[in-house]
C-alpha cells in the first residue's frame, strides 16, 4: 500500500480525476491511498483567505504561508509514516521513468500542488523536500502535475497493472520508444496490418515489434539510445532497421 497526500486548493480535481482507470481501480483496490487536504480549512480568518498580494508589486497573488504550511503539517500527521513533501513546478528538476520508479519504492509522498503566481517562498525553504517538474511549460496549477506523479508511480506498485501489462512495461521502459499497434479489420481505409503480425510466428512477430521500437527511437530520440545498452541481437535490427530506412524511405 502506497499513500499519497496532495495539498490543493482544488481537492474535487484531483480526487475525480484520480479515480479513472488505474489510478481508481488500485485506490478501490487498497494498494494506493490517496488523501486530499485543502489550504482553505486551516484558515483562521473569516474569509478564508489562501491568497495575498506579492511583496515587491506586480500582478497576480501569492499563496500565504500559513493555510499550505499548516495543511502540510496535518497530512503529515495523518500518518506515522515520513513522507517526502514534493512541490510541483516548473523551477524543479525534470521529472523521468527513473524518478516515478524511486518514487514507487517509498511509503508515501506529500504532493504540493501550488496555484496564483506560486507559493511564499519560505514554504519552499521550510516545508519543501524535492521540487520537480512535468515539463517545461507553464501550467496554471500543479494539480495537473500531481497527477501525472500519482499516475505514473501506481502503475509501477505491484499488482496494479495485469500480469501481461506489467511484463510489456518493464521491456518497453528500459528506455525505448513504444512500438505500433494494431486490432482488426485486417485492412480499413486500404490500409492493412503488417504481414508478420498476422502470421501466427511469435519469433518473427517479437523480432519486428523490437525492431520497429529501436527504429522509432532512433528516428525519434535518438538521446534515449546514447543511454539504452542493446543487445548483439538488437544492434542486428536497429542496423536493418536503419537501411531500409536509408534506401527505401
Ligand atoms: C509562472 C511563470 C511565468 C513566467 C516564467 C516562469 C513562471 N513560472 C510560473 C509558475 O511557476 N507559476 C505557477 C503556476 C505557480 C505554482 C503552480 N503553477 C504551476 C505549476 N504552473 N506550472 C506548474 C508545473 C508543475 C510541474 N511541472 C510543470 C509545470
Amino acid at each position: 500500500m502506497m499513500r499519497f497526500d496532495v495539498i490543493t486548493l482544488f481537492p474535487e480535481m484531483v480526487r475525480d480525476a484520480a479515480g479513472y482507470g488505474v489510478t481508481g481501480s488500485a485506490i478501490q483496490r487498497g494498494i494506493v491511498d490517496l488523501v486530499v487536504w485543502n489550504p482553505r480549512d486551516y484558515t483562521q480568518d473569516r474569509r478564508h483567505t489562501v491568497d495575498d498580494r506579492p511583496y515587491g508589486g506586480g500582478p497576480g497573488m501569492v499563496m500565504k504561508v500559513e493555510p499550505v504550511r499548516d495543511a502540510i503539517r496535518a497530512a503529515r500527521a495523518g500518518s506515522p509514516m515520513p513522507a517526502r513533501v514534493v512541490f510541483l513546478s516548473p523551477q524543479g528538476k525534470r521529472l523521468t521513468q527513473d524518478a516515478m520508479n524511486r518514487f514507487a519504492a517509498s511509503e508515501r509522498m506529500i504532493l504540493l500542488a501550488g496555484r496564483y503566481e506560486g507559493i511564499d517562498q519560505r514554504l519552499v525553504d521550510s516545508e519543501v523536500d524535492e521540487e520537480w517538474s512535468v515539463g517545461d511549460y507553464v501550467l496554471s496549477g500543479g494539480e495537473l502535475a500531481a497527477l501525472i506523479v500519482i499516475d505514473a508511480v501506481t502503475r509501477l506498485l505491484p499488482d496494479v497493472l495485469g500480469q501481461a501489462e506489467s511484463a510489456r512495461q518493464d521491456s518497453h521502459m528500459h528506455g525505448l520508444l513504444d512500438f505500433p499497434h494494431y486490432t482488426r479489420p485486417a485492412a480499413i481505409d486500404g490500409m492493412t496490418v503488417p504481414e508478420v503480425l498476422l502470421s501466427g510466428d511469435h519469433r518473427a512477430i517479437q523480432r519486428w515489434r523490437t525492431k520497429q521500437a529501436l527504429g522509432k527511437t532512433w528516428l525519434r530520440r535518438p538521446d534515449l539510445l546514447n543511454d539504452a545498452t542493446l543487445s548483439a541481437e538488437e544492434r542486428k535490427l536497429l542496423e536493418e532497421f536503419i537501411n531500409q530506412h536509408v534506401e527505401g524511405g
